[in-house]
């Protein structure tokens, strides 16, 4: 996948991650009826054209009603995004019934692109869905009960089962929060649940000792499954949500075996500090490029519009080894 949006390291810093200057690659305006397009799900989609690139975007419109929406990039950059809503189909009408959804996450698993979202079921759960077009979704049941969160699929069976990480949570705005890792044979039915990270202690790791959540999903390399995941610090002026990196075992991925004391990126760009929820930089997709091994970052800045932030995949590993706090 060589023609992922890339940019090289500006020159004048050694940051293991930067930002793309064309920053926020989305406004939040796009469709005429956004609040904000943030905390959004892309992937590479067609071989070439208008649709090399696929996504499903959380959309809030300006009844500040949280939806997902489909898009389509030729370049990763500049995105046409669909005015009508995702439109989920197949499901038992209990689950089917709507009420919101929200920070989708789209997996590739052999032929099928895999949705995950925060879904509104008498309070948030993850929802699942799969599509092979961009055109019809099919939705599964709930994978968990409510309350769950940033529930992300591994992009392979791992032991012959489906793999997600996910972060049991409460109604309101949780503050709180593990990441854990459940499987199933099925995507229906999920059990087998596993521990795999608390917040961080204060004095070790502070923009993650509040609570945690997995975020793009995780990329297999010989060094272990990177995971990258936002952080939560409670400041005396609110949640500042940064993003940092973790290896889990390939094998047995509830196992971690490095994590970052350092973040990889936290709000700092007028468009992360100011916005619909200030100092939110909430990492939700990644396009990377085994070749050469760049990653690109799609993350949502301040709950208003959308970023993306670039590094080197062998760069992230040994600097998430050489900071670890495990
Ligand atoms: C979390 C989620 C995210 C959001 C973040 C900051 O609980 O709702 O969608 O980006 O809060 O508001």
């Amino acid at each position: 996948m060589p023609d992922i949006p890339w940019e090289e390291r500006p020159k004048g810093t050694e940051a293991v991650m930067w930002r793309c200057s064309a920053n926020p690659i989305i406004p939040r305006d796009l469709l005429s009826t956004s609040n904000s397009i943030f905390n959004s799900a892309v992937v590479a989609f067609e071989d070439k054209g208008p649709r090399r690139f696929a996504g499903v975007f959380r959309c809030d419109d300006t009844n500040r009603r949280m939806r997902l929406h489909v898009g389509f990039s030729p370049d990763g950059l500049n995105w046409q995004i669909e005015e009508n809503d995702v439109p989920f189909e197949g499901a038992d009408p209990e689950v089917a019934r709507w009420e919101y959804g929200y920070d989708p996450r789209v997996t590739k698993i052999d032929d099928r692109y895999w949705i995950t979202w925060c879904n509104g079921y008498h309070g948030p759960t993850i929802g699942v869905a799969w599509t092979d077009d961009f055109k019809t979704f099919h939705q599964l049941e709930n994978a968990f009960l409510p309350y769950n969160r940033n529930g992300v699929l591994f992009p392979r069976k791992i032991n012959g089962k489906y793999a997600m990480l996910s972060r049991p949570s409460d109604t309101g705005h949780t503050a709180f929060g593990d990441i854990f890792y459940s499987e199933s044979p099925d995507m229906e039915f999920w059990g087998r649940h596993r521990h795999v990270m608390s917040p961080a202690a204060f004095e070790e790791s502070a923009w993650q000792c509040m609570k945690i959540g997995a975020g793009p999903v995780p990329i297999e390399t010989s060094e272990g499954w990177l995971l990258l995941y936002h952080g939560v610090l409670r400041s005396c002026n609110g949640y500042v949500y940064a993003f940092g990196s973790a290896l889990l075992d390939i094998e047995r991925p509830w196992q971690v075996l490095a994590r970052s004391g350092p973040y990889l990126i936290s709000p700092r760009e007028i468009y992360e500090l100011t916005g619909d929820v200030p100092n939110v930089t909430f990492p939700c997709a990644a396009l990377h490029d085994p070749e050469t091994g760049r990653i690109a970052v799609y993350y949502g800045c301040a709950d208003t519009v959308t970023g993306l932030a670039f590094g080197y995949i062998p760069e992230i590993v040994e600097w998430t080894k050489r900071n670890s706090i495990v």
